[in-house]
């Protein structure tokens, strides 16, 4: 079964949002093309979805400013604006992005005290979210990744991917996505090629 992993194609990180990540908006009718493409039997999707005290807001920590390091939990933690506030139009999907077909959404960061970038499971791996049971039990086998943003929640999604679904093959599609810095981008592609992820772009994906 193919399946397709859209990462956090939210308001808060399209223009507009509270953390939004350049040209963000940009990706939605490829993954709307994807979607409609008819090369995935499954089409799920991840929601950043804190709490409005989450820890890994700026605002949580006195003195601190957002795109500062901070500790969280006693370890290092990249402080974020407020973002994707459960049931606020920031934690939304983008309006132009066609949720029909998405089968099964997996939320993720509603614990305070840990952030989640990955899909999976928390930052510190104690807490699965239960996609993985979710795909295991959909006998995926091949599984792709796209979405915001490319250097945090959709590589750690990619690498979580490889680690904890052995024999699934998993591709990156590079322009189904985007990110937050450039030197990040090539840093996460750079590490999710080594992890043995294929990186295509949709073109390659709607040609068969
Ligand atoms: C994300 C930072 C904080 C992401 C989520 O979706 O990449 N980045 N929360
Ligand atoms: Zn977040």
């Amino acid at each position: 079964m193919n399946a397709l992993l859209l990462i956090d194609l939210q308001n808060g990180f399209c223009p507009g949002g509270s953390l939004p990540v350049p040209d963000g908006d940009s990706i939605m009718p490829i993954a709307n093309r994807l979607m409609k493409s008819g090369h995935y039997g499954l089409i799920v999707a991840s929601q950043d979805w804190h709490p409005a005290d989450h820890g890994s807001f700026a605002s949580r920590h006195p003195g601190k400013r957002p795109f500062e390091m901070g500790e969280l939990s006693g370890k290092p933690q990249m402080l974020w604006p407020d973002h994707c506030v459960q049931e606020t139009k920031d934690a939304e999907f983008h309006p132009a992005l066609e949720t029909r077909h998405i089968a099964y959404v997996q939320r993720k960061g509603e614990n305070p005290e840990v952030d989640s970038y990955s899909a999976f499971r928390d930052n510190d791996r104690a807490a699965l979210t239960g996609l993985a049971t979710y795909l295991r039990n959909k006998r995926v086998t091949e599984l792709d990744i796209c979405g915001l943003a490319t250097d945090y929640c959709v590589k750690f999604s990619a690498l979580d991917a490889v680690d904890m679904l052995p024999g699934v093959k998993v591709r990156f599609i590079a322009d189904a996505s985007r990110g937050i810095a450039p030197q990040g981008v090539s840093d996460a592609i750079a590490e999710m090629e080594a992890a043995g992820i294929a990186i295509v772009d949709s073109s390659d994906v709607l040609a068969g």
